[in-house]
């Protein structure tokens, strides 16, 4: 028997990143643990990775080509050969090329992270066939685009510092849950003293563990951050030096902030006058004693109308009271743009002969029901599908469903099973998983360069991302060079060594050590030195006025709450927010038995007031439903969620599920403020006994 140890990176959209570990076992993979030496990993990682290998044999993978006999939506296929599958594809893409390139649109998300099996090969080919672009925003790029006004680059604090600071302000998420291994780093700093806060409107496995928990209405964080920094400045429990050397616009911020006394604010948030004073004085006056304080910053608030607004407003808050002075103190976001990624050789932007359009995917149900104008351009015909389930993941699920189940509309969807998008799929292409290819990561959540190596060979007829595009480029006739690299030529690329951050970089190192720390400095913007144009923190930010927004820190109201929508809100009182359950990944492990196991079945929260008011009793099957559409879930009945506030774990198969359907039945495809991305939680409902 031959056994060996193979390292791996955990491809999934999470901000962990994990290094592995995978036991081969006579070409077999039998198992997955964390590398106990990589700093963020710290050996450990959570259900549902170490059960990596439960997915990667699993029965239903799909490993061989398929084509559809059924309808579509309704799952019949049958096996096809490669050839038959790549010819099909090729002759149907030169038949609408030939109308407008731009009929054909790529869509893919993060289903893997890597860099080589997420966007090169790919890319190149979309590029090269001149098909749409895609706006790829329906995670982070609302959140995204107010912190890079106001810091200039998603750039923050190093999840190895969190341990030491004094107060963590857990803002938006759920990390027992979505950031494991930054919550081992607040539990440290719990141990060691420090005080954690978490602000959710949900009792989230999080909230129920910090010293406090603060829950404000869904979408009403703006305004907390701007209450916190009228409480600030009016106790003088600001940095004054670093304000007036490294910010730009604190006048005008003071005077904006004026008005949002600690009872306008709880007014708007749904809490107690003394929730604001105590919130800015723990932060102010903890930073004002030089000791760090921190806040993680994650992604459930960004998901209304305003959430661009809420996270700018909240990345005031550390120049304001000097906390990046400190390496463990500031704000983390997302650590994207540490990395020196070189997207230019990764996706050969040069290969794009013409401008094209592009689509944003948070509302591809209507961009697929749109007909030819001159406004938008082509009507869609032909959706190439990768590294995303958008019938399940999309908002306003049933415009997505009714678009992908066009008849003139050619899909093709690359995976790993037959997900609720697969089901629409002319062809269904079978993709390797992390464990049978190359590949190489940047994080949002640490600073680790990470190589991961193929521990087996490919099941079935599975095959990389990379060579599935390599395969249809030569169909396609594109000769360049770039068609026919390696994926370990891709990999080397990846960073640019020119780049300090990344001097040390080299691919076959790398793939050897697993992992590697980015050259990048412990307090990033303990001096200033924000990317931004002024070189500061701005408090008022000229780009903002310049693409139509207001430049200082303001509170947009969600699109659909009790206060923003009266009207609406006597037919649909509920608000409603699906975030991610803890046993599933996205839609991704719902069908892994032993996780959806866990989560047993779609759960709704509701309050007892709400449900007493509606006779529903726990365990009652209940509807929940808008003028979009509607989906079933067992009640559970409980004051996590407060009153006023329903809360469906998500994202679960439509297929899974009692009816079919699952929350995006409800949400809307109206998007945020900055980012033009969803507002997943931004959605009023009506709840009903079933
Ligand atoms: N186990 C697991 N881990 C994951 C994922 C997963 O599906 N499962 N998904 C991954 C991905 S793609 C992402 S983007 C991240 C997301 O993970 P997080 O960043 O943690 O974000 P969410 O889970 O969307 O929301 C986290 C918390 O925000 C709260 N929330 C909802 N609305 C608001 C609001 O208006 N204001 C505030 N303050 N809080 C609000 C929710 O109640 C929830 O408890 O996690 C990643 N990690
Ligand atoms: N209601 C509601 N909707 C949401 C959210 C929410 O909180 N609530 N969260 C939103 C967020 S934050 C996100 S990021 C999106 C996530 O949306 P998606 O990025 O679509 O994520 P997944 O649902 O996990 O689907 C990823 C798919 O990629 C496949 N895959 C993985 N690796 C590979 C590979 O190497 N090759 C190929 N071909 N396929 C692969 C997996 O099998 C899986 O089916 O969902 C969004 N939708
Ligand atoms: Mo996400």
């Amino acid at each position: 028997m031959t056994k060996t140890i193979v390292r791996a990176t955990c491809p999934h959209d999470c901000p962990d990143t994990c290094a592995m570990l995978v036991t081969v076992e006579d070409g077999v993979a039998t198992q997955v643990r964390g590398d106990p030496d990589h700093p963020t990993t710290a050996g450990v990682l959570c259900t549902k990775v170490s059960r990596y290998t439960e997915r990667t044999y699993h029965k239903d993978r799909v490993l061989h080509p398929l084509r559809r006999v059924g309808r579509k939506g309704e799952g019949r296929f049958e096996q096809i050969s490669w050839d038959e599958a790549l010819d099909t594809i090729a002759s149907k893409l030169k038949e609408v090329v030939s109308r407008s390139s731009q009929a054909v649109v790529p869509y893919s998300y993060a289903g893997t992270m890597g860099l080589v099996q997420g966007e090169s090969m790919a890319m190149r080919f979309f590029n090269k066939l001149g098909a749409s672009q895609l706006d790829r925003t329906i995670c982070a790029s609302a959140g995204g685009a107010g912190y890079k006004y106001t810091l200039g680059a998603r750039i923050g604090t190093d999840v190895e510092q969190f341990q030491n600071a004094k107060l963590i302000v857990i803002w938006g998420g759920n990390p027992i849950a979505s950031n494991l291994h930054f919550w081992m780093r607040a539990q440290e700093a719990k141990r060691r003293g420090a005080k954690l806060i978490a602000i959710d409107p949900y009792r989230s496995l999080t909230a129920e563990k910090c010293h406090q928990h603060i829950a404000l209405l869904p979408g009403t964080d703006a305004a907390l951050a701007l209450g916190m920094m009228h409480v600030l400045i009016r106790d003088a429990l600001i940095d004054r030096d670093y304000v007036e050397q490294y910010t730009l616009g604190f006048d005008q911020l003071k005077e904006r902030v004026q008005k949002w006394t600690p009872q306008y604010t709880a007014e708007i948030c749904g809490i107690t006058p003394d929730e604001v004073e105590q919130l800015a004085h723990d932060y102010g006056t903890a930073a004002q004693q030089g000791d760090p304080v921190a806040i993680r910053i994650n992604y459930g608030l960004q998901r209304v109308r305003g959430g661009g607004m809420a996270v700018r407003n909240i990345c005031c808050l550390p120049a304001l009271v000097g906390a990046w002075r400190h390496a463990a103190g500031g704000v983390q976001l997302s650590s994207s743009d540490t990395f020196p990624k070189n997207s230019a050789a990764l996706q050969r932007p040069d290969l794009l002969q013409t401008p094209v359009r592009t689509i944003n995917m948070s509302t591809i149900g209507d961009e697929l029901l749109r007909e030819t104008s001159p406004q938008f351009g082509p009507k869609i015909e032909a959706v190439i599908v990768y590294n995303a389930n958008p019938v399940a993941v999309a908002p306003e699920s049933p415009k997505v469903a009714q678009g992908f189940a066009r008849d003139d509309l050619f899909t093709v969807v690359l995976e790993h099973f037959q997900t609720d998008t697969a089901d629409y799929a002319d062809i269904v292409l079978p993709a390797t998983t992390q464990l049978e290819h190359v590949d190489i990561h940047a994080t949002y959540g640490h600073l680790y360069m990470m190589a991961n190596n193929a521990a087996i060979a490919p099941l079935g007829k599975a095959k990389p991302n990379t060579e599935i595009f390599r395969l249809l480029a030569a169909r396609m006739g594109f000769d360049d060079p770039c068609f026919r690299e390696s994926d370990d030529d891709i990999a080397a690329q990846a960073f640019d060594r020119t780049n300090a951050r990344a001097i040390h970089f080299d691919w076959d190192s790398l793939k050897q050590r697993g992992w590697q720390k980015l050259d990048a400095p412990d307090a990033p913007f303990a001096h200033g030195g924000f990317p931004t144009p002024s070189g500061k923190c701005e408090f008022y930010c000229e780009r903002m006025q310049a693409d139509g927004l207001d430049p200082l820190p303001t509170y947009i109201a969600p699109y659909e709450s009790a206060a923003s929508n009266p009207e609406l809100a006597k037919r649909y009182p509920l608000g409603m927010i699906s975030p991610p359950a803890r046993n599933f990944l996205n839609s991704t492990f719902v069908n892994v038995e032993s996780l959806r196991d866990t989560e047993g079945e779609p759960h709704l929260d509701i309050h007892p007031d709400d449900a007493a008011q509606r006779g529903i009793g726990q365990g009652d099957q209940v509807r929940i439903f808008n003028d979009r559409g509607s989906f079933v879930a067992k009640a559970r009945v409980t004051d996590k969620a407060r009153k006023g506030l329903v809360v469906g774990l998500s994202i679960w198969w439509k297929k899974f599920s009692a009816d079919g359907k699952n929350a995006n039945e409800v949400t809307s495809q109206r998007l945020t403020d900055m980012g033009n991305a969803p507002t997943f939680y931004d959605v009023l409902v009506q709840v009903e006994k079933a």
